[in-house]
């Protein structure tokens, strides 16, 4: 809360969540259909068992809960965005290189996010953000980088007013009612898809190296490309979604859906394509269309240590058919959640139990002992963030041609300090806020039991 009569980036962040919801809402009417779904499914999970539902985040925070989608050409637009989401209270948090998916994208990215407790149960919302690859030589031959270049440096996706505003919220923590409104109006338009006509030729040709390549630098602005709300149970939505004829893509992303939930599980399905005035080589524009936007839901569940991670890494690596990776998944990881956390496999929050019963059996200093012997509770701390393949196949399920990387050598140099660089603002390690909460938990648990440190 900021006094004053200042509207603060916590409330900014909620209406521009609410208004892009509803932009996108009358943009593609199958997200209408599928945030009404998701909101069946979160009801049914809620009326079922309300502490379970609720042992990852609120009701009120999940129902709100979106993350979205968009895609940017140079650092210097990048750049830009972090000046918009700083306003909204949202830092760029993880770098994901999806040029090496299996299905090789010319992207990097990263994902915007409150990164703060209370932030988070107040509005989680996200972007993933993605920026343009054009220097690297295994989509982009020299003379493809220079003219894709000149074009993204003479567009302006945001207008001088709003990066104004924007700088004016992070710096003041908010902003006057009347600017308040002015920037949310801005930016949710900043991300609605442009009216304006399409070069058919010049989008074609980079539609050849890559859709996504044509989706960034083919147009004139930046749109928001999906919005996804998060279900308590993505198997019965998927279920739902294809009882009421919408197609999903073929499978769930992410780890299995048995024993306690870890990670990120998503699903998507193709938009229909949406008429675009297109621009052809004799200057006339005429009805084309085109299909650049979908729908994805997510069901989220706990995060992950190092040592989880890695093996989460490896079981995605490993492959194999859907009854292999379940078997191996059993072996990977316990089905309870207590039994996660005890094996250090889950990032948790340790909560001392004041009412456990002072036998003459004293608290052990190690915190799987305490939690088995009723010390502590293990609360799952909520996996914020994105996963590479999983984005890497939501990339791929919705695009057209995939597209080329054809040489094997010409990568450009791209890492989260480049990111950081590109942004002028520190990219933050998911790894580290995760471990910082399970450390703080730890330290309180030790002070309250009057142990040494765990
Ligand atoms: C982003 C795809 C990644 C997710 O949920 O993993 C993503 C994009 O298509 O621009 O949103
Ligand atoms: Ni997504």
């Amino acid at each position: 809360g900021v006094g004053s009569g200042l509207v603060g980036t916590t409330e900014l962040r909620a209406r521009f969540a609410a208004a892009l919801s509803a932009l996108y809402a009358t943009e593609v009417p199958a997200y209408g259909t599928l945030v009404e779904v998701a909101g069946e499914v979160n009801a049914d999970v809620m009326a079922a068992d309300p502490d379970a539902a609720q042992r990852l985040g609120a009701i009120e925070r999940v129902t709100a809960e979106r993350h979205g989608a968009i895609r940017v050409g140079t650092a210097r637009e990048l750049g830009q965005v972090g000046q918009v989401f700083a306003a909204l209270g949202m830092h760029p948090v993880g770098f994901y290189d999806l040029r090496e998916a299996a299905a090789p994208v010319p992207v990097v990215s990263t994902a915007f996010r409150p990164v703060d407790d209370d932030e988070l149960a107040a509005n989680p919302f996200r972007v993933f953000t993605s920026v343009l690859a054009g220097d690297d030589r295994r989509f982009f031959d020299a003379d493809l980088q220079a003219r894709l270049e000149g074009r993204l440096e003479r567009r302006e996706l945001f207008s001088p007013l709003l990066l104004t505003l924007a700088a004016r919220a992070e710096e003041a923590g908010g902003l006057d009612p009347e600017d308040a409104d002015a920037f949310v109006r801005l930016a949710t338009a900043a991300f609605a898809l442009s009216p304006e006509p399409v070069d058919a030729a010049w989008y074609a040709e980079l539609e050849r190296v890559s859709g996504v390549a044509a989706d960034i630098g083919g147009v004139g602005s930046t749109h928001v490309n999906h919005l996804t709300p998060r279900v308590l149970d993505i198997d019965a939505l998927y279920a739902r979604m294809t009882g009421r004829g919408i197609t999903m893509i073929d499978a769930i992303q992410g780890p299995p859906g048995e024993g306690a939930p870890v990670l990120l599980r998503q699903t998507s399905f193709r938009a229909l394509s949406e008429p675009r005035r297109m621009r052809g080589a004799d200057g006339q524009v005429h009805e084309g269309a085109l299909r650049v936007r979908f729908g994805e839901v997510e069901a989220r569940g706990c995060a992950l240590t190092p040592a989880g991670r890695a093996r989460y890494d490896a079981w995605t690596a490993a492959g194999g058919t859907a009854p292999e990776r379940e078997a191996r998944w059993r072996r990977l990881f316990p089905d309870g959640a207590d039994e996660q956390a005890a094996a250090g496999l889950t990032s948790v929050r340790w909560v001392p139990v004041p009412d456990r019963p002072r036998d003459d059996r004293g608290p052990q200093p190690d915190l799987a002992r305490l939690l088995a012997d009723g010390w502590v509770r293990a609360e799952p701390v909520v996996y914020e963030d994105f996963l590479p393949a999983s984005a890497a196949g939501i990339f791929a399920s919705n695009l057209d041609g995939t597209g080329e990387r054809d040489a094997a050598e010409g990568a450009s140099h791209r890492d989260l300090a480049w990111l950081s660089d590109a942004l002028g603002r520190e990219v933050l390690e998911p790894a580290d806020l995760y471990a910082a909460r399970t450390r703080a938990s730890a330290e309180e648990v030790a002070a309250a039991l009057d142990l040494p440190p765990l």
